[in-house]
Formats: C-alpha cells, structure tokens, sequence
C-alpha cells in the first residue's frame, strides 16, 4: 500500500511538471485529489489493512494529498498571475475616449420661479398655507362677496363640475379658510394650482397662483404697495418698472393691478403685452369688510390687504417667453434652456 501511494505521488507530480494551462491544472487536481480520484480509491482499501498500520498508511495518504496539493495550487496561483499579467498587457485602457453622457433633470421653469417666489415671502415673515383644488361655490364666490348673480363671475370663466363644486378659479378661497381657523396678526401666502377656461398667450386653462395676505389692527394700503414693491425688487432687479393700477375685485376695497414693464418689447408693445408696454402679474386690495364679515372678523378693529399673482406671466417676464402655452408643451429642447 505504502509503495502504491508514493507510485501514485510520483505519478501525479510527473503530470503536473508537463501541464500547460489553467484548465489541465485543474484535469490533474481532479484525477488524483478528486471525490472519484485515484487517491480516494486507494482511501478506500484503507478497511482491508490490519488495524495496526492503518494509521500510518492514513497519515501516509494525509501527507501526499498536502504535498500533491501545494503543487497544484502554487502552479494554478501562476497560471491566473500570468494570465491577468497578460490581459494587463493587451486590454488596454484608453482614457481619452468621452464618457457616457447621463443627463441630469432640472425643475421646470415654473417651480423654479415658486420657489423663489415662496422665498422671498417667507423671507419677510410670511407662512404658507394650502387649499382644495377642487372648491365649493361657497369658498371660490360666495364667501368672497361675490353672489351667484353677481356680474364679476363672468370675470373666471368657471370649470363647473356640480352645482356646488367647481375648479377653484383663483387662490384666494384660502384666504377664507385660513382665516376662518385662525385669528390676526396673519402673514400668510398660499400657492397652488388654479383653474379657468382661458387660452391664448398670456392665459392658460391651468395656471399658478400665489395668494398672499397680511392681517392686522393697522394695515394700510400703504404696507401693501410696501410689500409688493420690495417683492418685486428681490425678484426682478431694483431698477424695475412697476405700476399699481386702479381695479377692481369684489373681495378687495380699494383694488389695484400691478403690471411689469413688457421685457420682451422694453415697452414699445408687442403681441404679449397687446400693445400697452404692459403686463399685468398680479390683482392686490384691501380686504373687503363683507370678506371680514364672512370669517367673522371685527372689521372695525382688524384691516388687511391681500393679493394674488400669477406665476406664469412672472415667469415670462422673468426669462423673457413671449408665449404662455410654451411651459405646458413640454418640448425638452425648451424645458432644457432654464
Ligand atoms: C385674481 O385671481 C384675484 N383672486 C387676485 C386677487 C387676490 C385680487 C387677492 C385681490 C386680492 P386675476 O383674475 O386678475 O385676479 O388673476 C391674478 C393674476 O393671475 C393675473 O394678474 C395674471 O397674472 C394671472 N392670470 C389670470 N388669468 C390667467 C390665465 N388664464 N393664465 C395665466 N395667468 C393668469
């Protein structure tokens, strides 16, 4: 038993001085050291030896599996070091060649623009608070002093859905809801969605809105131009052209428009600013004492003005976009420019 095991050793490491390759490295492994190999079939007849030399010939078998195995494995750690040397050698890499692009995505124009919008207020001690966009009557007219056979309806052309709901046609329903669960001092401004069945270049039948008011025992007209004014300022640039105009709104007494000089004409008029040199971005007032009335409020103690700006036509001064539908396309070749 003694001479075969060593037979087989000898054999086995003849073999393994003629491999040439990973691959026949890995033959020889299993035709000797292998579950089905020469050197289990000689374990194997381990049961037929006298119990004495058993342990020796198994000691024996022990230490020519090790040494078979050192062999093979210091030749397979050569054959894969020379093999990666090799591939080092001939796959070369070439770091000039341009990376794969990977576009990244960008806030659409219009988010950008509510941010900034939603900073600037929040800068000057103003919360934000959200509404419904789908309204009752009640919040988008009624409460707003505007009665259902009141003329200024025909101001919204309204998305009805029910007798009772509609499509809020503006933010200022917020105004209510806010002041019917809080009480003054109020800074507040709500952003959202609006909805009104409009559309040419400056008016879409989605459009956004910011609603912004202030309550307290002594606001005057004079804190509104104040604010508006600074606001405009941050958003645009000091130098900016602005006029308050006189206007009207059923829930604001007095009211007034605010327009920004037309960027895209500097004023000499144009298709967007139909010819004025204008544009209207925003309606503003002093809050009405029936709107008071509506949330409750003493209306000989507490004044207030509010306000409601319309983001897209900011956003077209702002980069110069002489047609509103062109944010709602969602051409990428137009998205991609801000
Ligand atoms: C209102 O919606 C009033 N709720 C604003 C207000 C609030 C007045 C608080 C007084 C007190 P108006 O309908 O003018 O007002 O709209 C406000 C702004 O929204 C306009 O100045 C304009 O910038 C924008 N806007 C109006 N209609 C559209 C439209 N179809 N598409 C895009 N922007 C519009």
């Amino acid at each position: 038993m003694r001479d075969r095991l060593l037979q087989l050793e000898q054999a086995a490491i003849k073999e393994i001085g003629f491999v040439k390759g990973k691959e026949a490295v890995i033959e020889v492994k299993i035709k000797y050291l292998g579950r089905k190999g020469e050197l289990a079939s000689l374990t194997k007849e381990l049961g037929k030896l006298p119990p004495e030399e058993r342990p020796i010939i198994g000691e024996l078998i022990n230490t020519i599996r090790g040494r078979i195995e050192e062999k093979i494995n210091s030749l397979l750690t050569g054959f894969i070091h020379a093999e990666s040397e090799q591939r080092l050698k001939t796959e070369e890499l070439d770091i000039t060649l341009p990376g794969r692009y990977m576009s990244l995505g960008k806030r659409h124009p219009i988010t950008q623009v509510m941010d900034e919008v939603i900073r600037i207020f929040s800068g000057m001690g103003f919360t934000v608070a959200e509404g419904p966009e789908v309204e009752t009557d009640y919040y988008n007219f009624e409460a707003l002093n505007i009665p259902k056979d009141h003329p200024a309806r025909d101001m919204q052309d309204t998305f009805y859905i029910s007798d009772d709901y509609l499509l809020r046609t503006h933010t200022s329903p917020v105004q209510i809801r806010v002041m019917q669960t809080q009480k003054p001092p109020l800074r507040v401004i709500a952003p959202g969605k609006v909805y009104r069945r409009d559309s040419d270049v400056t008016h879409t039948p989605m459009f956004h809105q910011v609603e912004g008011f202030m309550v307290d025992d002594s606001i005057t007209f004079g804190d509104l131009k104040g604010v508006l004014t600074s606001f405009l300022h941050s958003l645009f640039r000091e130098d900016i052209s602005i006029r308050f105009r006189p206007s009207f709104f059923p829930f604001t007494e007095p009211s007034a428009e605010v327009d920004i000089q037309c960027v895209i004409c500097n004023g000499t008029g144009c298709r967007v600013c139909k010819g004025s040199g204008w544009l209207e971005i925003l309606g503003a007032g002093m809050i009405h004492p029936m709107v008071f009335k509506a949330v409750e409020y003493n209306a000989e103690k507490f004044s207030g003005f509010a306000f409601g700006l319309g983001i897209e036509r900011i956003a077209m001064l702002k980069f110069g976009i002489d047609d509103i539908r062109l944010f709602f396309e969602n051409d990428i070749r137009f998205l991609r420019q801000f």
